[in-house]
């Protein structure tokens, strides 16, 4: 089912995630919520605390057009980054419509478990490497304006407590 998004500031966001003993057909639920609530939104990433569930799970499909390539990973852990940066305007289902330029690493390689319970390792390269870093950083509890200045955080921290109040009243 979908689920609703948390929205920046939110405790749960910055609070770091239990890692995953075993897939488990609750954890196999979770993240077909999370893939349906992505594909809504949509987005093409979503971490499980956005949604309010404190585990080290992910799930990914950066294909714009084509077939569908839903990933879903627990317990990533990056076993390599390149030296080359790259840059990417990157936006945050928990803190809608802004946008901020973000450098890093241009590939990583990421090792998982996969819902089977198999060990799973990938370089991702281009917005592939971008997005599983974003969701990795948000088992983390870390948020892209973390990389921006503190004043550029702070206005958007300012935006999105504006929309949390306006929400409320409607
Ligand atoms: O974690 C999230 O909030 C999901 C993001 C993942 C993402 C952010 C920046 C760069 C790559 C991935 C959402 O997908 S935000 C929507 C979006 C869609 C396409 C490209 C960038 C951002
Ligand atoms: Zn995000």
């Amino acid at each position: 089912m979908i689920r609703d998004i948390l929205i920046h500031p939110d405790p749960r966001l910055k609070k770091p995630c239990e890692q995953i003993a075993a897939p488990t057909a609750e954890i196999a639920q979770i993240a077909a919520d999370m893939l349906e609530t992505m594909y809504d939104a949509p987005g093409i990433g979503l971490a499980a605390p956005q949604i309010g569930v404190m585990k080290r799970l992910i799930v990914m499909d950066c294909i714009k057009d084509g077939t569908p390539e839903p990933m879903v990973l627990l317990n990533p852990e990056v076993t390599w980054s390149s030296e080359d940066l790259s840059t990417y305007e990157e936006g945050c289902l928990s803190i809608p419509d802004q946008y901020a330029d973000v450098k890093r690493p241009a590939a990583v390689t990421v090792r998982w478990m996969a819902l089977d319970g198999s060990a799973q390792e990938r370089t991702f390269h281009g917005l592939w490497a971008t997005c599983v870093q974003h969701e990795i950083d948000h088992l983390d509890g870390k948020l892209f304006i973390d990389y921006l200045g503190p004043l550029k955080r702070q206005m958007i921290t300012r935006k999105m407590e504006k929309l949390k109040r306006e929400r409320a009243r409607s």
